[in-house]
């Protein structure tokens, strides 16, 4: 049968261009079923347990972990796939050097055969989702359909999803079409798997000018939850170059003196820099009164108000955070997020019930069953959890979260902060001297790779504002949007550079980091209500050492002084050599960015 004849409700919604568009959708994929998903508590349950019933999900200890589950993906899908990951604008130099550019025509002609009959057998949900606060202008929608249950279950956490939403959609004819698939058609004699999914043929391809996304192949993260990578930074980024606001790769955390003063800062952060525990940080207790709030640990949306000032969503309702390396040292705040309501995928299982993985605990707990399934032993060298492992819990269960958090209008941004790993060149802080030298920071934002030689200047990727994966458009273009958003900022942000991880020649961190980050965001917190003190260096502004808050931390004045040393011959010749990135994107760099790149080689 060539003609599937599935027929599904219509009357859920007015929308027309929603009807059209799923009748389209519904005719390719042909699935035995079309469900509207509603995001009720019922609907939750009904598919955990058709998920535990079929084998793709274990129930977790009731007591342990109320509410939660662990799932096992097919090894050859557990992380996004960059090298398939398409910008299919009509230009290629709109997509730029650094993304991976297909025609449209001939990417929608590969898609289709993919695409077509390719949820036979399956339900297809239909999830309408909001990314944002339901209500705020900075809001926006997107349709998913897809054939996977787990991506329901993820969305309904990650997202604002259901009814509610297709309700306030009304018939507005702007949201976001995602179509996903595992691309695993049950045909007949077909037998289902527990992570059905289609490695040989993923593509994640998003389509700018139509604001449409389509993914295929993989039930994955970021390749399938279609509403953060993809719609709220890929999308997202060309929508606010459209419209003057913007989409970026950052936390988002309030910061309050004893005073009660209390501001907000926005960071970028590689990956593998704690970007997480820096949005749930908190202060060490001889920092009396001072606190920290999370609205955020991955995307924010910025938009200017009408005085002029930047103010902060955050469009995701959850965390999906790394679970490797989290723990009650590293982030109690997290683990609080995930003692219930959680969803693991690819973590250690433990004999009764509960989950495990590396960093966890010091020492891991015997009878452990690893990501694959398989009995592990501490002897074992594969580790019990998947690197990429992960959890995922509502930020509404994270004790920090801020009182603001789904604030429609969102929060007052007055520092912007870019962090990266550098073990052996780069200073604990700085501030850049103005705007667009702060655009210059974030732009050559860069970790140091860990294949580096302890001490010694290893290999630096360059990962500008941490978005060199997540930008739906040419990365010059987007460092021109930077700079012409602190044109019409009246109040504009302060810009930092931060560097936890600088190392001694002996090859030992130098600052202790984690909660004793709290001092450096103080001077932050400080500087960018026009208050700190500071001195101008080579590189920006920085702190003396009795510009910074030391109660309760013994710190010596030489330990400050390598802390936030420059070598300005090193760094001068590192300037200098015209790194990859720059060069690869030269024909479209904006003039700012050469002349920020002389000032600073002839400062240093
Ligand atoms: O998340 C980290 N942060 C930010 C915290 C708010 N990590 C974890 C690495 C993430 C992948 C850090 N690791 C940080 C940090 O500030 N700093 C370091 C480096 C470090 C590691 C261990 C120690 C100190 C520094 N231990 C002791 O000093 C005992
Ligand atoms: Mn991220």
């Amino acid at each position: 049968m060539e003609r599937n004849n599935v027929t599904y409700d219509r009357r859920k919604t007015k929308n027309k261009a929603l009807l059209k568009w799923l009748d389209k959708m519904v005719e390719m994929c042909g699935p035995k079923k079309v469900r509207w998903c509603d995001g009720s508590d019922k609907e939750w349950k009904q598919l955990c347990d058709l998920m535990v019933e079929q084998g793709s999900m274990i129930r977790l200890d009731e007591k342990k972990r109320p509410n939660s589950f662990l799932v096992r993906s097919d090894p050859r899908d557990v992380a996004r796939v960059e090298g398939r990951t398409f910008i299919c604008s009509f230009g290629k130099d709109e997509a730029g050097p650094t993304n991976n550019w297909e025609d449209p025509r001939k990417m929608r002609a590969r898609l289709k055969k993919l695409f077509k009959g390719c949820m036979e057998g399956r339900v297809m949900y239909v999830i309408p989702f909001c990314m944002g606060p339901l209500g705020s202008p900075l809001s926006q929608f997107g349709i998913q359909v897809t054939d996977s249950p787990y991506v329901v279950l993820n969305l309904r956490i990650m997202t604002r999803m259901g009814k509610q939403v297709l309700d306030q959609m009304g018939e507005k004819d702007f949201f976001v079409p995602c179509l996903h698939s595992v691309g695993f058609p049950l045909s007949k004699g077909t037998k289902d798997v527990p992570w059905p999914c289609d490695p040989e043929n993923t593509h994640i391809v998003h389509f700018p000018e139509q604001r449409t996304i389509v993914s295929y192949g993989s039930g994955y993260g970021g390749n399938a939850l279609l509403g953060k990578k993809c719609l709220a930074l890929r999308i997202a980024s060309c929508m606010a170059r459209d419209n003057d606001w913007m989409a970026e790769h950052m936390l988002i955390l309030g910061v309050e003196s004893p005073e009660g003063e209390k501001t907000y800062v926005a960071g970028a952060f590689p990956s593998a820099c704690g970007k997480t525990n820096m949005a749930m940080l908190i202060p060490p207790q001889s920092m009396k009164g001072w606190k920290v709030s999370t609205v955020g640990d991955d995307i924010a949306w910025l938009k200017p108000d009408e005085s002029g000032a930047l103010r902060a969503i955050n469009p995701e309702a959850g965390f999906f955070g790394v679970a490797p390396g989290t723990s009650w040292e590293t982030n109690p705040n997290a683990m609080e997020s995930m003692k219930a309501n959680t969803l693991f995928t690819n973590v250690a299982l433990t004999p009764d019930g509960d989950v495990w993985w590396e960093g966890l605990t010091p020492k891991p707990p015997d009878g452990l069953i690893d990501w694959r399934g398989e009995e592990w032993s501490a002897g074992s060298d594969a580790p019990a959890a998947h690197p990429n492992a992960r959890f995922t819990a509502p930020a509404s269960q994270c004790p920090t979260i801020d009182p603001d958090w789904e604030n429609p209008d969102g929060v007052p941004v007055s520092a912007f902060i870019f962090g990266g790993r550098r073990m052996s060149d780069i200073p604990l802080v700085y501030q850049s001297f103005n705007w667009n030298h702060g655009v210059y920071l974030g732009a050559t934002l860069a970790s140091e790779t860990t294949a580096a030689a302890e001490g010694a200047l290893g290999n630096l990727r360059r990962d500008p504002m941490a978005m060199l994966p997540f930008c739906g458009y040419n990365m010059g273009d987007y460092f021109r949007h930077w700079i012409k958003m602190g044109k019409q900022l009246v109040e504009k942000p302060r810009v930092f550079h931060v560097n936890w991880f600088r190392k001694d020649s002996h090859g030992n961190f130098l600052w202790p980091g984690f909660c004793e980050n709290m001092r450096v965001l103080r001077w932050i917190f400080e500087r960018s209500i026009g208050r700190g003190r500071a001195h101008e260096v080579s590189l920006g502004w920085v702190p003396r050492k009795e510009d910074l808050d030391w109660s309760g931390l013994d710190f010596s004045a030489e330990q400050w002084e390598e802390l936030m040393s420059i070598d300005p011959e090193s760094l001068r010749m590192q300037t200098l050599r015209h790194e990859e990135l720059f060069l690869q994107l030269s024909e479209f760099l904006p003039k700012e960015m050469l002349f920020e790149r002389e000032l600073l080689v002839s400062r240093l």
